[in-house]
This record gives structure tokens, C-alpha cells and sequence, in this order.
């Protein structure tokens, strides 16, 4: 008996241990952890579909707060901006199972009671599938039919798995016309020949295809779709690949949208996607932020920027990462230039720079290279399985020449080893709860009532905001989508305003900043002063005249 029930609970232990996690979730998966926390903090999550993607999945939205969500200054915080990260849907699914999970400790506790987090943590569902598909491939449109070649076909020419490894990899084929060579210093790495060294070319390098449609293009037109990052409003690439036909065509991106600008109480969008402000913030450039059509960051904002980029690198510890240029109709400059909000972007991870193992003989790379470079990296993690060795093919479209296929597997250079994971969560939890430290919040200071004669009373406070960060960017006072900040001042029936104003909007409150105001008013008894905006919350006070 106690054999058999040792053998059960072994049994079910390890049960248990198969279900921790060990790899990213698929949307059947995300879907299930989202609904878990649903039911297990009723009274802190809301789990809603705020639409549904090309391919039907629901585009899922976690409201994370106590009492009256809607009436708090919020965070939005979104993942799956690109279809291949699947990094930043495990962020944002990350940051709200630590969060909930910490739910019972006081200070979470006075968190959710003042600010709420608007969690999306897919954005690109149709496209993530990708990874868990018969065929693993780098997709970042989602299900919507699309001609990438405009030829009037749509998806006549994919990517077709020729050594029938399950992934698309890479065609190397010797050329005279190659422009690309092996790195000196990694044969299996295939680097851009430099001219200008004196380099020759000695491949040609296209992803492992063939040309199904014989047009001369290899795997031009595949499953597609429009990707999320392309398909948003600022600068829309408009008739490229995967931008859509035009802005915000698509139900995944609309759905975001639609939300986000009926939201008046968010005050940053946090963006867990390819771009990257966080860990180098943008430096001002007054050519572009005085255009006509604004297209830098104001001064001001950049100055913030500055201060949350610091607080992110205290906290996450991100160095050297590589510079990013936002392409267009991507998720941060929206968020910025027509949302108006402080907007921060950051990719949670990228390949460390691998240090020279002086043991095996190695030097530092003579040509920097991200694929050397993570070979280098993987090595050192002790992970074997990210590279396909390159084997000579026979290739239709080349016949007569060597073709080999092989090269860096999909998704690993953008994606961590899953058992990094769990420390990238954490450390990107700990800064959502920092910035929320930050945050714009009303206050109503240095009330001072003066007698000025028998029945006549000078009232003077400040309206200030306590946090670091402004009400509004700089960029966002200019912006329709966002609300002022009013002041009112409710008198009652024995009272009469003499001079200032029973209402009043001031524009906006830098960080730490406030305004003076004065009022003179005939009578006795209470006043209410009352002052706030959707960002900043809302702050009343009874004065006694
Ligand atoms: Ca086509
Ligand atoms: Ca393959
Ligand atoms: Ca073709
Ligand atoms: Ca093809």
C-alpha cells in the first residue's frame, strides 16, 4: 500500500515537474494562463477579448487594478509586436503572473490600488504560431491574403523546407556574382564580402527556398500576411511588404487602437517589442523635433526619456545593446507622435557579447558579426542545437552548381534560451512596479485663506503633480487625444466669486511641477477645490473660508 501510494505521488510529482514550463507558450497556451489568472484574482484581473485577430484568434487584454480601473493613471504594456518575438509576449504574460503572485504583499497591494496596467500580450498571434508549426519559420504577418509581389497571385511562392529538417534555414550557393564570404574567423558564418577590404565575394545567400513561380524571385510571396509593427499610422510604409493596404487596416491593430485612444487615464505605453529607448534613450535632434510634421522627440521628452532609460538599467542591467532605427508604422513612434504618450520600447534581451574563450584559443571577432557573435555565446551556454550544419544539396533552380543549406536556425537570435527567461520576468516586473513610482499624481498644496474684509476671503493653493513624470509629454499637450487638467471650485449657495475662475484647464504639470492659483470670494462657511485629469488622478479638498 504505502508502495503504491509512493508510486503515486512520484508519479503525480512528476506530472507536476512536465507541466513547469520549459518552453514559450502557444496561443492555446497564453489563452490558458491568461484565464487562470482571471479566476484566480477576480478582484484584481479582468480578462477581456478585445477582438479577434485575421485568423480568428482573440486579441486578449489584462486589466490589472483594484476598485475603479478606469478612473487611474494607467500603463499600457504590449507584447507581440513582432510576430517572432515570442520573448515579449512572455514579458507581458510574465509581468502580470509575478505581479498577481505578489498580490498578497502591502506594497503590491497600494500599487493596484493607484495605478492599472492595460496588458496586451499578443499582438501578432497568428503570426507566433510560426514557431510551434510543422514549419518553424521567422513570421510576422498574421492571416490576412496578401500579394507581397503585387503579381496579381497571392502566396504562389513560400518557403519550401528542402531538407526537410521542420525549419527554414539558409541557401548558400557558389557564385561568381556572390557577394557574400565565409567570416575569417567562424567558416559557417556567412558575412557580407567588403569591397572596400579587398574582400571577394563567393556565395550567393537566400533563405532555404526554391522559385515555385520561376519569376527569377525566391519565396517573394508566402503565407504573409500584414505584420503589426509595419501596419500602425506613423510613417506607414505604405505598398511594402507586410505594411498593409493601408493604416490600421487590420482587426488586431484596430482593436489596440480603438482602446487606447478611448483611455484617456494612460500615461505611458510600454512597448516590449524590437525597438529599443530603454536602454539608450534618444537623444535630441532639433532639426527633426521642429519640423512642421514633428519627427524628433521634443526636449523635454527626451530629458524624461532619460531619466526612465537610467532607472531601466539600474534595474535590468542591459549594456552594449545594439542600436535600433524604427522602420515605420511600428507600435513606438505611434505610441509617441500620434498617441502623445511617454512611450518606451525595449526588446527584454539581446545576444550578449560573447567573450573570447582564451582556453580554446579563441581572439575577439576580427569582423563583427550578430551570428559569429551568438555561435560564440551559444557555445558558452552549452546549446548545440541552434546552428544546422551546412550540407551540399542538389537544387533545381541551380543546377550545375554547389548549393549547401544550413546557417543559423530561425527565432535564436532574438529570442533567449527559455531557461533565461525567468530572470528577464522578473527584472522586467520589477521596473514596471518602478515606473508606476514615478507616475504623474495631483496634489493640492499651500491652501491659505485670507481675510481680506468683513465677508471677503482671498483663497490662494497650489496645484501641483508629485511624481517624476509629467502630467503629459511636451509632444502630448498639443494632442487632441489628451485631457488637460481642471480645476474647479464648488461654492455653494451663501458664497459668490468675486475674482478667478469657477473652472479652470491648465495645459499640463512637468514632473514635480505646480501651479499657483487665486481666487476671491464673497462669503462664509466651505469651499470644495478640486483638481485633476484622467493621468494624474483626481484630488479634492474641503476648505474652511
Ligand atoms: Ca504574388
Ligand atoms: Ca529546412
Ligand atoms: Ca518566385
Ligand atoms: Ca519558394
Amino acid at each position: 500500500m504505502i508502495k503504491r501510494l509512493a508510486a503515486f505521488v512520484l508519479a503525480n510529482l512528476c506530472g507536476y515537474i512536465m507541466q513547469a514550463q520549459s518552453d514559450y507558450s502557444n496561443f492555446q497556451q497564453q489563452s490558458a494562463r491568461i484565464n487562470t489568472l482571471a479566476k484566480a484574482h477576480p478582484d484584481m484581473v479582468k480578462a477581456t477579448s478585445i477582438g479577434k485577430s485575421a485568423g480568428g484568434k482573440d486579441v486578449w487584454m489584462l486589466t490589472i487594478g483594484t476598485g475603479n480601473t478606469s478612473s487611474k493613471p494607467a500603463i499600457a504594456v504590449v507584447g507581440g509586436i513582432q510576430g517572432s518575438h515570442l520573448l515579449g509576449t512572455e514579458m507581458v504574460l510574465g509581468f502580470a503572473e509575478e505581479l498577481l503572485n505578489a498580490a498578497g504583499a502591502d506594497s503590491i497591494k497600494s500599487l493596484l490600488a493607484r495605478t492599472t496596467y492595460y496588458l496586451f500580450p499578443n499582438m501578432s498571434a497568428d503570426a507566433m504560431e510560426q514557431y510551434f508549426g510543422k514549419l518553424k519559420y521567422e513570421r510576422e504577418g498574421n492571416a490576412t491574403t496578401t500579394d507581397d509581389d503585387r503579381d496579381g497571385k497571392s502566396g504562389e511562392d513560400d518557403y519550401d523546407d528542402l531538407d526537410g529538417n521542420g525549419k527554414i534555414n539558409w541557401l548558400r550557393i557558389e557564385s561568381p556574382l556572390g557577394t557574400f564570404m565565409a567570416h575569417p574567423d567562424d567558416q559557417r558564418v556567412m558575412i557580407k564580402a567588403d569591397l572596400t577590404k579587398g574582400d571577394k565575394g563567393k556565395y550567393m545567400l537566400i533563405p532555404e527556398g526554391i522559385d515555385n513561380d520561376k519569376d527569377g524571385e525566391f519565396n517573394e510571396d508566402g503565407e504573409g500576411g500584414v505584420a503589426f509593427n509595419r501596419n500602425l499610422s506613423f510613417k506607414h510604409p505604405s505598398f511594402t511588404k507586410g505594411a498593409g493596404e493601408f493604416a490600421v487596416s487590420e482587426p488586431e491593430s484596430r482593436a489596440l487602437l480603438d482602446f487606447l485612444y478611448g483611455s484617456p487615464n494612460i500615461y505611458a505605453l510600454i512597448c516590449f517589442g524590437p525597438d529599443n529607448n530603454l536602454s539608450n534613450p534618444v537623444a535630441y535632434n532639433a532639426g527633426a523635433a521642429t519640423q512642421k510634421l514633428v519627427a524628433g522627440y521634443l526636449e523635454p521628452d527626451t530629458k524624461i526619456n532619460s531619466i526612465v532609460s537610467e532607472l531601466y538599467n539600474k534595474i535590468t542591467g542591459m549594456k552594449d545593446a545594439p542600436k535600433t532605427t524604427s522602420a515605420g508604422g511600428d507600435l513606438l513612434s505611434w505610441g509617441y507622435y500620434h498617441f502623445g504618450r511617454l512611450s518606451y520600447s525595449t526588446p527584454g534581451w539581446f545576444v550578449p557579447k560573447a567573450k573570447a574563450d582564451t582556453a580554446k584559443k579563441e581572439k575577439a571577432l576580427s569582423v563583427d558579426d550578430p551570428v559569429a557573435n551568438y555561435l560564440r555565446f551559444a557555445s558558452q551556454q552549452g546549446i548545440t542545437t541552434s546552428f544546422t550544419e551546412w550540407k551540399v544539396i542538389q537544387h533545381p533552380d541551380f543546377p550545375g552548381q554547389k548549393v549547401e543549406i544550413g546557417g543559423v536556425d530561425p527565432f535564436v537570435l532574438s529570442n533567449p534560451p527559455f531557461k533565461l527567461v525567468a530572470d528577464i520576468r522578473k527584472k522586467h516586473t520589477a521596473f514596471l512596479i518602478k515606473l508606476a513610482g514615478l507616475q504623474p499624481e495631483i496634489d493640492i498644496l499651500d491652501i491659505k485663506t485670507e481675510k481680506v474684509n468683513a465677508g471677503l476671503t482671498r483663497l490662494t493653493a497650489t496645484v501641483a503633480n508629485k511624481g517624476v513624470l509629467p502630467a503629459t509629454s511636451a509632444l502630448g499637450e498639443k494632442n487632441y487625444w489628451l485631457k488637460r487638467i481642471s480645476v474647479k471650485l464648488v461654492t455653494g449657495n451663501q458664497q459668490t466669486i468675486i475674482s478667478g475662475k469657477k473652472t479652470q484647464l491648465i495645459d499640463t504639470l512637468e514632473g514635480l511641477g505646480s501651479q499657483e492659483l487665486t481666487w476671491l470670494i464673497k462669503g462664509s462657511g466651505t469651499v470644495n477645490l478640486e483638481a485633476g485629469a484622467p493621468t494624474v488622478g483626481i484630488k479634492k479638498q474641503e476648505i474652511k473660508l
